[in-house]
């Protein structure tokens, strides 16, 4: 948490004795912490909070949906290590927040939700107080921590517990609860300003137990067909070079996990992407790297390992290299968990493999490099076609060659088609620069992402979005405008969820339920609050239109017109979704 010393931010009123309040001991708590942005939306109790936090010179960047503010702190965390700040008024406010809680606590984003909420002894007496509502009981399962402050001068201290929860460790959401009696609460300025605390040290490194990286070593040296997976987790702890280091040292291939991509580029001759189905299941030794073997990597078992039915393990054997203690074992047997912060970890494996490492055997790297050239041709041919409609391939051909000429621009993505398509045809060149749906494949984020990654990252943002999931957040093209934000928004338009062409089977004059309005115009969404918006079903108007904003810079909507066939119900995760055997 760097940033320099901060001054005090004393009511100016105050007469002979110096005092501060609440309002601004908040502040300068996390001022004091380096933290310099705050997502949010004004309301009772908070509103002087962001009048006043905006005095002191902290950005604040007000949504339109708590969902979305919440949405932009969780990701602002993960891009930049420090906690992302989201706040909300009380109970409504509150809860409209509360998904983004438990999504950045689902991925390991550190962000902290700070609400406001009502009198307490009113709430808990159930007297039917303004908004009332027992937030901190609601957030706590929820989230990795749950605190409430009563009184100003322990402000200091409820900021800084909020800030190492979400931090260390296995970062997460964290709610700070501050009822509206706490803000004008005033003491001394001087006993405020002793009470804040700068915190030392937030995520401190956790070094692992030479033995554990030992055993790890003595297991990937034993492989005939190792493989290594990157996880967001390899994204999030900034340790770019250890991993490129390791990864090329050992001449191991690697997958990476949608977040990881562009850790290394997707582009280098290592990545098994293109060959995911065959090694998989092939593998002999596998390092996981700050990924978990969740239902993303089908639980490290079943058919896609190798296993002869669902549950059935593969014969693979495991490293785990995570931060948490408890994560090896949660799925199949680890056989050399290695627990630590990535950086430790890897540096530790570094100092281990020396300079002499064999490099894994040449049939093994032979029959991927063959999977993979095979797939990549016949991808590029997929790619090359130009059908009319346009259908994902057409445009995100574009999308890839715009991503390629602009490696520093984020790409955020959501969708079901929109989503696995894009992850499997557009190449990522940089670390953290794809910020998509994680763990839980939830719809909404798209719009929050892209404002905080244009805010915080400073870098022009391309957002892939299919027409279902941008409408999740779609309100908030005018907060892009508002901030004038260097955000193009393209909207793969299939006409609905997945896609566009069911009718009605009941018969009745509603639509089927997974269809949209046709031939929507989301452009003008755009062109309402004086961005630019574009019509293309083509692959060639799709591409000036991308060219130019991205040159510009100004804020973009483009409403790409798909093939309203081309989708597949729930993209790539057909096979988890059940489906009624009666018809
Ligand atoms: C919050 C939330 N609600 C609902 C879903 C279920 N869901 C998964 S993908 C999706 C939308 C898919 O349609 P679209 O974004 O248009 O992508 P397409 O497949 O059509 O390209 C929905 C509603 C979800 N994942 N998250
Ligand atoms: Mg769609």
């Amino acid at each position: 948490m760097g940033g320099s010393v901060i001054e005090p931010s004393v009511t100016p009123d105050a007469g002979a004795m110096q005092v501060t309040d609440g309002f601004h001991l908040v502040i300068d708590a996390l001022r004091l912490n380096g933290i310099d942005t705050i997502f949010g939306l004004p309301g009772i109790p908070i509103t002087d909070l962001t009048r006043k936090a905006q005095a002191c010179g902290m950005r604040v960047i007000s949504f339109r949906h708590e969902q979305s503010a919440g949405y932009a702190a969780s990701i602002a965390g993960f891009m930049t290590q420090k906690p992302g700040i989201c706040l909300t008024v009380s109970a409504p406010g509150f809860l409209n927040g509360l998904t983004a809680l438990a999504n950045a606590t689902t991925n390991c984003f550190p962000m902290i939700l700070i609400s406001g909420s009502s009198e307490r002894e009113v709430v808990d007496l159930q007297q039917g107080d303004y908004e009332e509502m027992d937030q901190l009981a609601i957030a706590r399962p929820l989230a990795k921590a749950a605190f409430r402050v009563l009184h100003a001068e322990d402000i200091g201290v409820g900021v800084a517990r909020a800030i190492r929860a979400a931090v260390s460790g296995r970062p997460g959401g964290v709610y700070l609860d501050l009822p509206a009696r706490l803000f004008p609460q005033s003491i001394d300025a001087e006993a405020g300003r002793r009470s804040l605390i700068k915190v030392v040290d937030p995520a401190p490194r956790q070094i692992p137990a030479p033995e554990a990286v030992r055993r790890a070593l003595d297991l990937l040296r034993s492989a005939r067909k190792p493989l290594i997976i990157l996880g967001k987790g390899a994204a999030y702890a900034q340790a770019d070079a250890e991993i490129r280091n390791l990864v090329e040292r050992t001449g191991i291939p690697y997958l990476p996990m949608s977040m990881a991509k562009g850790l290394l580029p997707d582009t280098h001759e290592q990545s098994a992407s293109a060959a995911r189905s065959y090694v998989l299941p092939e593998a002999d030794v596998v390092m996981l790297v700050g990924a978990r073997l969740n239902w993303l990597l089908s639980h490290g078992k079943g058919k896609t390992w190798g296993g002869k039915s669902a549950k059935d393990w593969g014969g693979q054997k495991f490293v785990q290299v995570d931060i948490s203690p408890q994560e090896a074992d949660s799925n199949v047997r680890i056989d050399a968990p290695l627990v630590g912060d990535i950086g430790s970890c890897v540096s530790a494996l570094l100092a281990g493999i020396g300079s002499a490492w064999p490099k894994p055997p040449a049939e093994w790297l032979g029959a991927i490099a063959e999977r993979k050239t095979k797939n990549v041709a016949k991808m590029a041919e997929t790619l090359a076609k130009n059908p009319s409609p346009m259908n994902f391939h057409s445009a995100l051909n574009v999308v890839r060659d715009i991503v390629k000429a602009n490696p520093d621009a984020y790409l955020v993505n959501e969708g079901a088609n929109a989503l696995d398509f894009t992850r499997s045809i557009v190449d990522m060149y940089r670390p953290r620069k794809r910020l998509d749906v994680g763990t839980w494949g939830v719809m909404g984020v798209g719009m929050g992402f892209a404002v905080a990654a244009a805010a915080v990252g400073k870098q022009q943002v391309i957002a892939i979005e299919g027409d279902s999931a941008f409408g999740f957040s779609g309100m908030e093209v005018e907060t892009i405008c508002r901030y004038d934000l260097p955000v193009c928004v393209v909207i793969l338009n299939n006409n609905g969820v997945y896609r566009g062409d069911e009718t009605n089977v009941g018969g009745g004059r509603d639509p089927a339920p997974l269809v949209f309005v046709k031939d929507a115009r989301y452009e003008k969404l755009m062109e309402a609050f004086g961005g630019v918006g574009v019509h293309v079903s083509t692959p060639d108007a799709l591409r000036s239109a991308m060219q130019e904003a991205v040159r510009s810079r100004r804020p973009t909507l483009i409403n790409a017109v798909i093939d309203e066939t081309a989708g597949t119900e729930s993209g790539r995760i057909t096979n988890l979704n059940p489906s009624a055997k009666k018809k």
